[in-house]
């Protein structure tokens, strides 16, 4: 069973969680440490990337580290075609559907599918829609940004990935958003299409964890909390709140 159905099985079960960690933000020795706490309170897998300034080898090396640790799959997040790694187990193939830069649409996808096929690597097409305020995300994107009180796009959006024979949809405020995506624009997203709905950015508790899966979210991502509350049980309260559905 590859990456992708191994989704499919586990959201028949339930919402999925998936724990993203930025290869620049800390060593490889810490993402694993990271990573296997994750596990351990039952995040479904690793997400690496998430950064522009990140190099190759820390890619290898935190996707090694990680592997080593953890148990659960690794899949590739990246920023561009720089920042992949022959050792994950799969590779988020995305698309951001509404920058205005059509190096972010198809520009690196280009450039990465020849490395991509030569390694083996598995690959699910998704699409990547950067919602207001968006952060990081947004500018180095150059999105349009989805706005939080129309839905209207983003639907449109997320029927035409679809239609193209995307396998995600993912809606991001954006790593560090005041706030998540909005429950109505979720839940419009979620009546529009059938594959399953990725939603991630400004989700540090529980409550935001429960209203995104209650809006219709299939897998919730968190990024910042792993960072920020080792110490104290934050992750594995949300990773609860997630399979509670
Ligand atoms: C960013 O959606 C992810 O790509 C995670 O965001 O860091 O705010 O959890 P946070």
């Amino acid at each position: 069973m590859n990456v992708y159905e191994s989704i499919l099985e586990r959201r028949r079960k339930g919402p999925l969680h998936m724990t993203l960690l930025d290869p620049d933000k800390q060593a490889p020795a810490e993402a694993a440490a990271l990573s296997s706490e994750a596990a351990a309170v039952g995040t479904d897998a690793i997400m690496v990337g998430g950064s522009t300034g990140v190099t190759q080898n820390q890619v290898d090396a935190t996707v090694l580290a990680i592997k080593e640790a953890a148990k659960v799959p690794v899949i590739l997040f990246p920023a561009s075609a720089a920042n992949l790694s022959p050792h994950a187990d799969a590779l988020y193939f995305m698309s951001l559907l509404n920058s205005r830069d059509p190096r972010l649409i198809i520009g690196e996808q280009r450039l990465a599918a020849p490395v991509v096929r030569a390694w083996g690597l598995e690959t699910i097409p998704m699409a990547y829609l950067v919602v207001e305020p968006g952060m990081r995300a947004g500018e180095v994107g150059d999105a349009e940004l989805i706005s939080r009180k129309n839905p209207t796009v983003a639907v449109q959006y997320a029927l035409a990935a679809q239609l193209l024979g995307m396998k995600l949809v993912y809606l991001e405020a954006g790593s560090g958003a005041p706030e998540p995506v909005p429950d109505r624009l979720i839940h419009a997203v979620r009546e529009a299409i059938e594959i399953p709905l990725v939603v991630g950015g400004g989700i540090r508790t529980p409550g935001a964890a429960k209203a995104a899966i209650r809006a219709g979210a299939d897998i919730v991502v968190t990024g910042t909390i792993v960072e920020v509350a080792r110490e104290g049980d934050a992750l594995r309260r949300i990773i609860e709140t997630v399979k509670a559905g």
